[in-house]
């Protein structure tokens, strides 16, 4: 063990090499923390040495002191008819032995947890790049194509992203946030760094072992992802910065592609421009993270709820008033703070360049189509058939020619 230990500190653990679950006992570990997963980066096995070579230290002293503690307290014991005796002032063996052996033991801590910092630190210049933005209560991801994700899942009743990764290339997050700090958090490849307002910070890595693969169709167009094994979704990325009241909520499933699947996969959640409006308005309501502050039931979450909201009057915390109309859901979405709507906090951000103007109207459909009048969803529907059909039109058109 200690033969391992010295190689991984000097030459950096990879999880083949090392086997982060053997070390110390860490199974159990890995069972009751992580549920049973050991880690699947670059960084894992790593980060777990370390952890368990501090974990360890610590429960070894803690056990040494409380042991020595209950003897002596008990052996040394005010006995009656006996004095106190006098102790002594002084033992510079002992004095010795206690400063120089924590020292070396927290020399080894510093030195060992300061090289998997520095490793962590800097990304190998091919790095995919993906930016992240944090906001409450939701992850947004932009992969260098531009795309975003168009997938959800629902993890304990809260609709959440799906994100893909390639599995052995190294990925860079640059990350920043629009309101508060977050912190992005992956505990499948034990890194996390914090994500703030008006700045940037950055993370990499490289994921390491598959859990999904795309399936595609016979003219090799995608079709959806698949679990390799069925008992493992994936993986989840959580924000460990309190922020809020949905704090607990602001996850995302993370799935480990090939480096092909992975490409299809990022080129197929490019092209939005086939999904029709309403189909569009309802992702994106899940994707850009709009679930988190309204719902889509009639109930109030921080926000407003969308259901029945499209076509009445809106009245504002000024004694003003508007209808719900497109212009009010476009200057809603890109000046949220011009009217606050009556009895709700001025909590929402801007997603000023962060949804197309396609983007916008598809949402508008949506809203529509969760109104209670018959005629506005018969109006959505009909929207989104006609942009279908426009575009059916000019493709046929464009093919003519
Ligand atoms: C952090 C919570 C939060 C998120 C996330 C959020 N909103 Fe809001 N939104 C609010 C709050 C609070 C209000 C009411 C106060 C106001 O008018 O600014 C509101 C108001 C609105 C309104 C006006 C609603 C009405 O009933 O009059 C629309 C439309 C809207 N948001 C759209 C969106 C869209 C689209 C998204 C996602 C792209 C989104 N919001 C994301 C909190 C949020
Ligand atoms: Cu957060």
């Amino acid at each position: 063990m200690l033969a391992n230990l010295s190689d991984t500190f000097l030459a950096g653990a990879t999880a083949k090499s090392l086997g982060a679950s053997q070390l110390f006992l860490a199974s159990w570990w890995d069972e009751l923390w992580w549920g049973g997963k050991t880690g699947q980066s670059n960084f894992a096995a790593g980060t777990d040495a370390v952890f368990f070579y501090i974990f360890w230290v610590s429960v070894a002293f803690f056990a040494l002191l409380m042991f020595l503690m209950v003897l002596w307290a008990f052996q040394y014991r005010r006995k009656a008819g006996t004095h106190a005796p006098v102790s002594n002032s002084h033992n510079t063996k002992l004095e010795i032995a206690w400063t120089v052996i924590p020292t070396i033991l927290l020399g080894v801590m510093f030195v060992w947890g300061f090289k998997e910092y520095a490793r962590q630190l800097v990304a190998p210049i091919d790095s995919e790049e993906i930016q992240v933005t944090a906001s409450q209560w939701a992850w947004e991801w932009v992969y260098p194509n531009g795309a975003t994700t168009l997938e959800t899942e629902v993890i304990a009743d809260a609709t959440a992203p799906v994100f893909a990764l390639p599995v052995g290339r190294p990925v860079k997050f640059i990350m920043s946030s629009t309101d508060v700090i977050h912190s992005m958090f992956f505990s499948a490849f034990r890194i996390k760094r914090d994500v703030f307002p008006n700045r940037y910070t950055v993370m990499w890595v490289e994921p390491q072992e598959l859990t999904h693969r795309v399936l595609a169709d016979a003219n090799g167009k995608y079709i959806k992802l698949e679990p390799i094994d069925p008992a493992n979704p994936g993986h989840y990325l959580t924000c460990t910065e309190y922020c809020g009241d949905q704090h607990s909520q602001m996850w995302a499933r993370i799935v480990l592609l090939s480096p092909t699947d992975y490409e299809m996969w990022k080129a197929a959640q490019a092209s939005t421009d086939d999904i029709d409006l309403k189909t569009l308005g309802e992702m994106l309501y899940a994707t850009k993270g709009c679930n988190a502050c309204h719902s889509v039931d009639g109930s109030a979450k921080t926000g407003p709820t969308w259901k029945g909201s499209w076509g009445t009057q809106r009245t504002f915390d000024d004694g003003t008033s508007a209808e719900m109309d497109i212009n009010y859901v476009r200057q809603s979405i890109l000046e949220p703070a011009a009217h606050i709507v009556d009895g709700f906090p001025n909590q929402m951000v801007s997603y000023q360049g962060r949804l197309t103007d396609r983007e916008i109207r598809a949402i508008s459909v949506f809203l529509k189509t969760l109104s209670s009048s018959k005629d506005d969803q018969q109006k959505a529907q009909e929207e989104s058939d006609a942009e279908i059909a426009a575009k059916k039109a000019a493709a046929a058109a464009g093919g003519g020619e």
